[in-house]
């Protein structure tokens, strides 16, 4: 696979493609980063953002992430010392997960985002951010956005100086973090910044096929056991032969394909014996087709997630 094919793959948009072919034609180490609210649970929607970066690095990115926890604390998430140690978990997650410290800049928000320099361009930037731009900014980025603090007006104006001061060509978010990023293009310029550009990730659904959230606890996080994972996919929403809007087929499709070549379907030999996938297009035709049954799908998905996630448990 060639370094744009890479880069591309599984991604929802990027802003603009015409950019990311000449950044790379121009430089052989780009670099780029993703910010994270620390959070007690890291999820496979936190994942995929993390297998963008590492896809990334193979194409020659050198990467930063930042634990942003002053974010997490503006928008009202705990104190800045829960939040820190929070942080610090997450980062162990992380490494666990592949971005390991030897080519991997970790960065806590709190290090560097009460420094003079950094405040003075936050207020530069507050300067031609309107209260309405900045609101929403956060609709699918705030807490309780309904009867938003001033804090959360800082937050989006923050996040944009973030990607000038940790000086990096782009910034990789799910789309929910888009509108943030089009205030940092379009405001950066007037500040004497670079406009970056922006790779977003879609955003998987959770595995009842409503949107994730921690109170429906609909999500598979890195620290579930084999035992959540059984339990947690068999009641996973997973109509048959429907490849759309089908969490089970999005774990397939973020997460397994990208790192086995091959995927074994086991089934009893009345039941048509193991079937094998050799990616997810073929996967998408055979469930498409009605020839894995769901059941056969879950139980796929259960062996090849709790692969994944072996791994990852053993070190945090
Ligand atoms: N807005 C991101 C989120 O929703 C967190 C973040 C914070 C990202 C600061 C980047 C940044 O510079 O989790």
């Amino acid at each position: 696979m060639d370094k744009l094919e890479l880069i591309k793959r599984n991604v929802q948009e990027i802003v603009t493609e015409d950019e990311l072919k000449q950044l790379l034609e121009t430089k052989e180490h780009p670099t780029a980063y993703v910010g994270y609210e620390p959070s007690g649970k890291i999820h496979m929607g936190h994942v995929l953002t993390v297998n963008k970066l590492l896809d990334l690095q193979k194409a020659g990115f050198k990467i930063t992430v930042l634990l942003a926890d002053v974010h997490a604390y503006l928008n009202k998430k705990g104190t800045l010392e829960e939040v820190r140690e929070i942080a610090d978990y997450n980062k162990r997650c992380f490494i666990a997960l592949g971005l390991n410290e030897e080519n991997t800049r970790f960065v806590y928000g709190s290090d560097y985002q009460l420094g003079q320099e950094y405040i003075l361009n936050v207020l530069k930037l507050t300067r031609s951010t309107t209260l309405n731009r900045a609101t929403r900014s956060m609709d699918e980025v705030g807490r309780k956005m309904d009867d938003p603090a001033v804090s959360q007006m800082v937050y989006p104006i923050m996040q944009a100086i973030d990607i000038a001061m940790l000086d990096v060509d782009v910034a990789v978010g799910g789309i929910d973090q888009r509108k943030i990023h089009m205030l940092g293009r379009e405001g950066l310029p007037g500040l004497g910044f670079k406009a970056p550009l922006c790779i977003h990730t879609p955003i998987i659904l959770g595995l009842d096929g409503e949107k994730m959230s921690s109170s429906n606890n609909n999500f598979i996080s890195v620290d579930d056991t084999e035992a959540d994972l059984k339990k947690k996919l068999k009641k996973a929403f997973c109509p048959a032969e429907q490849v759309e809007d089908n969490p089970v087929m999005e774990l397939f499709k973020y997460h397994i394909c990208p790192r086995y070549e091959e995927i074994v379907f086991e089934r009893p030999e009345k039941f048509g014996g193991n079937l094998v996938c050799k990616g997810y297009e073929e996967l998408e035709k055979v469930f498409a087709s009605g020839e894995l049954h769901p059941m056969d799908l879950k139980n796929g998905a259960t062996k090849y997630m709790n692969m994944i996630l072996e791994v990852v448990r053993s070190v945090i």
